[in-house]
């Protein structure tokens, strides 16, 4: 079946009501500082990039076997999808901490700290994690995978989100500030920071669906370089965005002494950049039947917010 606009909406609405629902489920019996602020964080309009790899992951590696057209999708891989932004929202709730990137503005609302103060932000942000790793066991589960299989989804998520990954790529990114920094040094702190994440979703899809090895590989490749390109759009959008269509201040890398492409090459050559990382990822999806990986790689590079 060849995906549309109205598919790629509908997926998104799926991932709105699973994540609605699992955060009911799982937030039952938390505090209610916690529960509320990270409803907050959660459930703000994003633009849910990463759990809508983890679907149409899953559907180019045969995870749609047996679905025809008009029918749904089992609820589970959506609940695997919610497991990825669970990650994204913490990373997000504690990057715009003060003492990180100090933002007071998020998807076009307050920040969390600044609605909920600092101290709340920091136990929403610390509480998703774990929240992320049960979800994605719950979503195995669902999946009717093994444990091996299951287990397999943890590691890809956590490798991803630690130290050799989102959160060593954040510690680079703040240490970078304020210097000079190299074309190969960026794209270092782009791929912890940013690109593991994107990788991991595409890869837990594919393993979700069963893939084989080659699979996975070919998808994790697409994931690193759509990854890449993802934050090189968005270092573009910081310059040339308007805090309306953001939904978040512009300027602020400028500002805070960060390199970025724009910095270092200006935007003509950064949008090449973007281009060649997309038409990278797009050629690694080639032999599979992936419509909606292709038209996902398309949002990212035009995206304008
Ligand atoms: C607290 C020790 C410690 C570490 C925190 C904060 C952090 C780790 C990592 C930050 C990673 C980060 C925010 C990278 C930027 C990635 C990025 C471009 C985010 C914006 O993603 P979008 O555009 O946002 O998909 P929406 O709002 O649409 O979901």
């Amino acid at each position: 079946m060849r995906r549309t606009d109205v598919d790629l909406d509908q997926t998104r609405s799926a991932i709105e009501r699973v994540l609605l629902a699992t955060l009911a489920e799982t937030l039952r019996g938390a505090p209610d500082c916690i529960s509320e602020s990270i409803r907050y964080a959660v459930l703000a309009p994003g633009k849910r990039v990463r759990p809508l790899l983890v679907v149409a992951a899953y559907e180019a590696s045969n995870g749609a076997a047996g679905r025809t057209e008009g029918t749904t999708r089992n609820d589970a891989i959506y609940r695997l999808a919610c497991g990825v932004e669970l990650v994204h929202a913490y990373s997000l709730v504690h990057d715009d901490l003060p003492c990180m990137d100090d933002d007071d503005l998020r998807r076009g609302r307050s920040t969390v700290h600044m609605e909920f103060g600092v101290r709340a932000a920091i136990f929403a942000g610390a509480a998703l994690m774990p929240l992320a790793v049960e979800v994605v066991g719950d979503a195995a589960t669902e999946l009717g995978l093994t444990d091996p299989a299951a287990a397999r989804l943890v590691r890809i998520l956590t490798a991803a989100s630690g130290g050799n990954g989102m959160v060593g790529g954040q510690l680079l990114d703040l240490r970078a500030e304020g210097r000079r920094v190299d074309l190969g040094e960026l794209e270092a702190i782009h791929e912890g920071k940013t690109a593991k994440l994107i990788e991991a979703s595409c890869m837990m899809g594919a393993a979700a669906a069963g893939g084989d090895e080659e699979t996975i590989s070919r998808l994790s490749r697409y994931g690193r370089a759509l990854g890449l390109a993802f934050q090189v759009v968005d270092d573009i959008l910081d310059v040339t965005g308007t805090p309306q269509s953001m939904g978040k201040a512009g300027g602020r890398d400028a500002e805070l002494g960060k390199a970025t492409h724009p910095m270092l090459v200006g935007l003509d050559r950064a949008r090449e950049r973007a281009r060649v990382l997309v038409d990278r990822a797009l050629a690694e999806i080639e032999p599979l039947p992936a419509d909606g990986l292709e038209q996902l790689a398309h949002i990212v590079r035009d995206r304008q917010r």
